[in-house]
């Protein structure tokens, strides 16, 4: 377009206009003036982070039916998704760059030009009839050298109140950029407005052959289309803090990970910071707000999910949370199981899919109280005898991050955490055990490569019952799995003697009768004390096969609820089980061709040797 500028002043409001026009961000203004042409809304909004929007937005969404006002919770919001566009849909989410090898063989690829030219006839006229919400969001403390601008188009009004909470939006992000570089991403629902038409109470997306979550790697920008539900939807989220940054970190030699992070703080005081690993629905949440059932230990949350980490020039590696908000997991969230998420959203969040009750309040499986009669997540009635979930399995919370009672006073200082710890993990019934402490890191690598976990709900599409998932990155890599691999053995050297430790876990071990085992949730302390003073060369373990390994004796089981059947059989390890892993392992490995590390190599062959023939 010639004139960007021009061409928006005709449909914007004009306060907004001058904004832009004060501001003559070139990029900025070509990216919104091409969106509208496209994408023809009835209108243009500009948004500036404030509480006057965000009630606007969704007072509008509560006239139109879309959302419920929770009257027993303050300020406090209900959705129903189309049952269709519940959860990440991987199978439709693309990696979009030049040659298919770069994006490896754990993504799905599309070639830019044909990707453009499919998604542009999808965008055609696809916001007729409804508001084109421009966002600027910072993702990380708006100004920190680490954070990055993103500008998300939109036209869901459910989108702009949980960017609010997920990220930084507003004003401030628009003095902050500048004349300076952002990430462009364009989102829509995909179901455009009739004359007169209007979306009567049904959220709107498209079917799923029409959806799309599409990532430009080398551009740098997003393009989703179709789904409204959260990763697919929240761009700043999955899209760009995992996906564009991951790409941009192993060029610039940084980490973008899918991890929480955790402050521990000993009884003498001494603080440890902990980034850990699991793949989605399988416990990041919880670990992050985790309440110590260790008497002395304190634990302090800085995120739940997302981690983006940099080595100073002393060779320390720091990590920030580039969110500000928690998109958690509502069912299984209860007060025993983790209080400081049930506090989290108690007031100013957004809930989705859950069951709605009679006296105005949310309500979900394994949540507090009872539920006797609401309306389920599909707007059916609901009662415990229903025979179906009241909540969808991947129903969810959208709280901020400021509200966590345990909040870490220095969760938003623009230079991070140090970090000393890192944790992989994984949901698996059997064979894995409680804790294994990497025996360098070359093996702590490979046990992050290795990490495989059951099916959970958070992935519409996820496929087998136990799936490898790298570093929990498997759906949040956007390059080559094996040159993400050859970045941590990079990062590992660069890093030398002040790498962080890396340990594996697993708290998801069952019993015969399919229960688990281990208590986990605030009984997990147990274990992250162990770690601590492995760090401090303070607690015994010994050498297995698979790694080093506490003796009963050497975790604090003070007052835990289990046999010594029970600890011996999550504390040991079945040879012959981890002997069967081996071929699943190498065929994995098989699949990443020759960018496969010789290093990774080299841990299989070593692990095997260890194991015995
Ligand atoms: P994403 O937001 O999808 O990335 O998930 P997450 O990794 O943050 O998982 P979350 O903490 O929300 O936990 C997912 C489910 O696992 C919830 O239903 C939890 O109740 C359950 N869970 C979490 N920690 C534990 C644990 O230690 N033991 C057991 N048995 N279940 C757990
Ligand atoms: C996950 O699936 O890992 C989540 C939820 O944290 S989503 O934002 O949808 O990715
Ligand atoms: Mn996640």
């Amino acid at each position: 377009m010639e004139k960007p500028l021009e061409y928006l002043k005709g449909c914007m409001k004009p306060d907004q206009y001058e904004k832009l026009a004060a501001l003559n961000n070139s990029k900025l203004n070509e990216f919104i003036a091409d969106s509208v042409q496209l994408c023809t809304p009835d209108d243009v909004h500009l948004c500036d982070g404030s509480k006057n929007e965000y009630d606007t937005t969704m007072a509008a969404m509560v006239e139109e039916g879309l959302a419920t006002d929770l009257k027993a919770r303050e300020n406090c919001f209900h959705f129903r998704s189309d049952p269709s566009d519940v959860a990440r849909v991987e199978g439709r989410t693309y990696i979009a760059c030049e040659n298919e090898s770069d994006a490896g063989p754990t993504n799905n690829w599309i070639h830019p030009d044909e990707l453009k030219g499919t998604m542009r006839d999808l965008y055609n006229g696809c916001m007729k009839g409804r508001t084109l919400f421009v966002i600027p969001f910072s993702m990380g403390p708006i100004g920190s050298p680490i954070s990055k601008i993103g500008f998300e188009i939109t036209d869901s009004g459910y989108v702009v109140c949980n960017m609010h909470i997920m990220t930084r939006v507003g004003d401030e992000v628009l003095e902050t950029l500048g004349q300076g570089d952002f990430i462009p991403c364009l989102h829509s629902v995909g179901k455009p407005l009739a004359e007169g038409e209007s979306d009567n109470g049904q959220w709107p997306c498209a079917p799923v052959d029409k959806k799309y979550i599409s990532h430009f790697t080398e551009e740098q920008k997003i393009w989703s289309f179709g789904s409204g539900y959260g990763g697919n939807a929240l761009l700043g989220k999955k899209c760009l803090a995992l996906r564009i940054a991951s790409v941009m970190a192993k060029k610039e030699g940084w980490m973008a990970e899918h991890m929480l992070i955790l402050r521990l703080t000993n009884p003498e005081g001494k603080k440890f910071h902990i980034a850990a690993a699991f793949p989605s629905a399988c416990g990041k949440t919880n670990l992050a707000m985790l309440e110590s059932t260790v008497e002395g230990w304190k634990v302090e949350c800085v995120g739940d999910d997302i981690a983006w980490m940099k080595m100073e020039d002393n060779g320390q590696l720091r990590a920030i949370n580039p969110e500000s908000g928690f998109f958690g997991v509502a069912p299984g969230t209860n007060s025993k199981t983790n209080p400081m998420a049930v506090k989290s959203c108690e007031k100013n969040s957004i809930f989705t899919n859950c069951v709605v009750t009679d006296d105005g309040d949310v309500w979900w499986e394994d949540g507090d109280g009872e539920c006797k009669h609401g309306i389920d997540w599909k707007g059916r009635e609901w009662t415990p005898d229903s025979g179906e979930k009241g909540a969808h399995p991947n129903a969810r919370f959208t709280a901020p991050a400021a509200q966590c009672p345990t909040i870490c006073p220095d969760w938003e200082d623009p230079a991070g955490v140090p970090i000393d710890i890192f944790i992989f993990g994984g949901r698996r019934s059997e064979l894995v055990p409680l804790v294994t402490e990497a025996m360098d890191w070359d093996h702590g690598v490979y046990m992050g490569a290795t990490a495989a976990s059951e099916k959970t709900a958070a992935a519409l599409d996820s496929g087998v019952a136990i799936r490898r998932d790298p570093f929990a990155m498997l759906p949040f890599c956007a390059y080559h799995m094996a040159d993400y691999w050859q970045h941590w053995f990079d990062m590992g050297d660069k890093l030398g003697n002040k790498a962080p430790k890396i340990f594996y876990v697993n708290w998801f071990q069952k019993n015969e009768k399919g229960k688990f085992i281990w208590p986990g949730f605030g009984e997990n302390s147990r274990v992250l004390k162990w770690m601590c003073e492995r760090v401090d060369g303070k607690a015994g373990a010994y050498d297995t096969a698979i790694g080093k390994m506490p003796k009963k004796e050497d975790l604090d089981l003070d007052g835990i609820d289990l046999t010594d059947e029970e600890m011996d059989k999550i504390l040991s390890v079945d040879t012959e089980g981890w002997k069967k892993e081996l071929p699943i392992v190498r065929e994995f490995f098989e699949t990443m061709g020759d960018k496969l590390p010789d290093r990774m190599v080299a841990q299989v062959d070593r692990l095997e040797e260890r194991l015995g023939k």
